[in-house]
């Protein structure tokens, strides 16, 4: 069984999430989801706008995830990839290059998979408050 891993906050789950789970999943059997825990986006710099027990609620509900876990540092991969015997890391390429994942070439591959253009959870929220912002009179 060929076993591929990914991680992210996917905060408002969109169709650029969904694309990105389906072709990891798609590069092997199994897709597991670090999901980054609430204290872990604090870190990234990062506030979700749902908690960490929501959006993984969510992401279990999605059909090209086999299992979810907590992504509380960014130095945890490599243990993740020895515990789950992971083949693939898989991210968009926004990461493409980054330190944050290079070094995992020692342990397993790593690919990256291109980004769906014109959506972001950031640009939804935006979105929504100036259209609040247009309704108030
Ligand atoms: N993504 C995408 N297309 C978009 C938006 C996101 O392909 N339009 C991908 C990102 O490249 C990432 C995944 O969806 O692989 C999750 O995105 P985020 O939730 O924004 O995750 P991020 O903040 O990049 O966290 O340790 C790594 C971090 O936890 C990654």
């Amino acid at each position: 069984m060929k076993k591929v891993l990914t991680y992210g906050t996917y905060d408002m789950l969109h169709h650029g999430h969904i694309r990105l789970l389906k072709r990891a999943r798609e590069l092997g059997d199994f897709l597991i989801v670090g999901l980054s825990t609430d204290e872990f986006n604090a870190v990234k710099g990062k506030e979700a706008f749902y908690d960490y027990g929501t959006r993984k609620e969510v992401l279990e509900a999605v059909k090209y995830v086999d299992l979810v876990i907590p992504e509380s540092s960014w130095g945890q991969k490599p243990e993740d990839i020895r515990e789950h015997e992971v083949d693939v890391v898989a991210m968009g390429s926004d990461w493409e290059g980054s330190d944050r994942f290079e070094y995992l070439k020692e342990y397993c591959e790593v690919a990256y998979l291109p980004r769906t253009e014109g959506i972001s959870t950031t640009q939804v929220k935006d979105e929504l408050s100036a259209a609040k912002a247009e309704e108030k009179p």
